[in-house]
């Protein structure tokens, strides 16, 4: 199964390694005091890049607003004025997709115009005007599953049926996109592991991973170092790395075909032995 990324093609018969990379200004440094010019990020950012691209990611995915619950609301000039000097700095040199991860449609076309090759969206182009940016894109989607927003989503997220809930709104959200004119051969479906979820729902996602999208619609996964490790196996941060290795082989195991991490290198080699058991050709 093979994905038209713009200008490069993203191979997905095996699962493929997405690197995380954060183009905001607490990333960097110690809180933005370097963020006067904004070159010095950039260099940071593309240095990043191409380190998690010797490690093996197949995909970069570049953020400039952070979903984090309490995170300040980012204006669209700002998050352009992160992402997009990232995005071209990694198109000019790296042999990589370029990922974006943004619900903002002037963020989705001038990322589309500096060499990006997949919009990441975990508000599943709901924002107005982002159907039809993605769109005029030409690019896939990631559609991603959230309930609530950044700010309330962990308040006491209730199901009746998390599985078949997550499931038919990722399916709605994929004919809104048909509807507009983005093919269904561009589309990739995501939980979204931790948005507005309970721990208990989010081991039911992964559970039952494979019924979450038909089988032509590739799953995108992201829960490195995420919070549901932290109290699941009482881990800090700093400390999740076994765990999210699990999840990601998990995962594979259950047909993910592009896994988000901040640990490229590590989860490469999980995914390759995964690979070399379940799938011997
Ligand atoms: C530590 C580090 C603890 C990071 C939590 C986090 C997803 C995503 C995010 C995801 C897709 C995050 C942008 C949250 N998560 N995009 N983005 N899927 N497609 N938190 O699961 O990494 S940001």
């Amino acid at each position: 199964m093979k994905l038209l990324c713009g200008k490069r093609t993203l191979d997905l018969t095996r699962p493929v390694v997405m690197g995380i990379l954060n183009a905001t200004p607490d990333s960097f440094s110690d809180g933005g005091s370097y963020y006067a010019s904004g070159t010095l990020d950039t260099q940071l950012a593309l240095e990043r890049a191409r380190q998690m691209v010797r490690e093996g990611a197949s995909i970069i995915d570049v953020g400039g607003e952070s979903t984090r619950p309490g995170a300040a609301a980012v204006s669209p000039d700002e998050e352009l004025a992160r992402v997009v000097p990232v995005v071209e700095a990694i198109a000019a040199e790296l042999d990589v997709v370029i990922s974006v991860d943004t619900s903002t449609p002037a963020v989705i076309e001038a990322s589309a115009a500096a060499g990006a090759g997949l919009v990441n969206d975990v508000r599943a182009l709901e924002r107005p005007g982002a159907l039809e940016a993605a769109a005029a894109s030409g690019l896939p989607v990631c559609l991603m599953h959230m309930r609530g927003q950044p700010g309330n989503m962990q308040r006491e997220p209730e199901y009746d049926d998390v599985v078949a809930e997550v499931g038919a709104y990722l399916l709605a959200r994929a004919e809104a996109c048909v509807a507009v004119g983005i093919p269904r051969q561009r589309l990739l479906f995501d939980p979204g592991f931790g948005f507005g979820k309970t721990d208990q729902h989010n081991l039911a996602l992964l559970r039952h991973l494979p019924q979450l999208a038909p089988a032509d619609i590739p799953l995108l996964v992201g829960m490195s170092r995420k919070s549901m490790v932290g109290r699941l196996l009482e881990r800090n941060v700093d400390e999740r790395l076994p765990g999210s290795l699990a999840l990601a082989m998990l995962a594979a195991q259950r047909g993910a075909r592009i896994v988000r991490v901040h640990d490229v290198a590590a989860t490469v080699d999980v995914l390759r032995m995964q690979q070399l058991v379940d799938n011997p050709d």
